[in-house]
């Protein structure tokens, strides 16, 4: 799946139709707001990108000219969040998802071992969520499927002691690359923020080599929402860029462009589906041309 398949809703079309409309500037400016809203652009930043038309669009109010800025403007908001490349350095490298509940961490692990496998990479997962019964069982099943070795930890288990094993084990094997799944935790539970901040040491601790990629995977359905679990991830465990699990099931981008905008942290790579292949990286001159394509 390519990312011109999902957001099949373009706003070119929507926002040409009021550009060719014969209304005045300011009756044009409202109806663009209302359409940046609708695909779920959070208010300040339609506020913000609104300003910065009006201010570059002073005499001229030609339609290439205003798509050209929006998508400058959209662009360099995804230049404020670094690179976001998917390629891992050499060597070895951690990857840990964390996020809310069944937000498609476990799905994601196996997607993540499952893309960089398919790319040469050595995996081995770990399966920390040692609070759900099913936790640990249901990424077992996918290293099954997969593969791909798993270290589990028991259910009621530190998942501090599953990371701090699973990472002797990465060290002292041939591996390239550890994922690590995580409990599904609400940003509003302090405790299970904690731990959280807490498994992020563990790791830095017994893994100095190198600073582990901490991937927060957010579903894409859930539109404004996601922006406060961002922060508070951000907060406590330090997180590196984003995964945006089930894009499959939203046709807006908004919410990309939102968290982005917020958080500084790149968007590395798309869930698309249920199944392991259904992972694309994220591509921001990709988005951006379908977005407004
Ligand atoms: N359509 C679609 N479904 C997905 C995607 N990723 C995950 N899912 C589904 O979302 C549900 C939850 O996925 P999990 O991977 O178990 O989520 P989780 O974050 O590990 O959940 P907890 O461990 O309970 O917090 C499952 O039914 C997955 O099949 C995706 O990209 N697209
Ligand atoms: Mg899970």
């Amino acid at each position: 799946m390519k990312i011109k398949e999902i957001f099949k809703t373009s706003l070119k079309q929507k926002i040409n139709s009021v550009l060719s409309s014969k209304k005045d500037k300011e009756e044009i400016l409202e109806e663009l707001e209302e359409i940046l809203i609708l695909s779920d652009i959070s208010m300040d930043l339609v506020q913000r990108i609104l300003g910065s038309l009006r201010k570059r669009n002073k005499f001229s109010f030609d339609k290439e000219d205003f798509l050209t800025v929006l998508k400058e403007e959209i662009k360099n908001i995804f230049s404020t969040a670094g690179p976001g490349a998917v390629e891992l350095p050499a060597g070895k490298n951690i990857i840990a998802l964390v996020g809310i509940n069944g937000s498609g961490k476990t799905t994601t692990v196996a997607k993540i071992g499952n893309y960089y496998r398919d790319r040469g990479k050595k995996v081995l997962l770990a399966a920390a969520d040692t609070f759900r019964a099913a936790g640990s069982s249901q990424l077992a099943l996918w290293g099954e499927r997969l593969g791909l070795p798993v270290i589990t930890g028991d259910r009621g288990a530190d998942p501090g002691s599953v990371v701090y094993n699973s990472i002797t084990s990465f060290k002292s094997k041939d591996y390239d690359l550890l994922v690590v799944d995580t409990a599904g935790r609400v940003q509003t539970k302090d405790n299970l923020m904690k731990e959280l901040e807490k498994l992020a040491k563990v790791i830095k601790k017994a893994f100095p080599e190198r600073e582990a990629e901490i991937l927060l995977v957010v579903d894409a359905t859930m539109g404004q929402n996601t922006l406060d679990q961002a922060r508070r991830f951000k907060e406590f465990s330090g997180i590196t860029g984003i995964v945006l699990a089930k894009i499959d099931g939203t046709a807006k981008g908004g919410t990309v462009v939102n968290i982005v905008a917020e958080m500084k942290i790149p968007v590395k790579f798309l869930g698309t589906g249920e199944k392991a292949k259904d992972l694309i990286e994220f591509s921001r001159e990709e988005f951006v041309e379908t977005l407004l394509a």
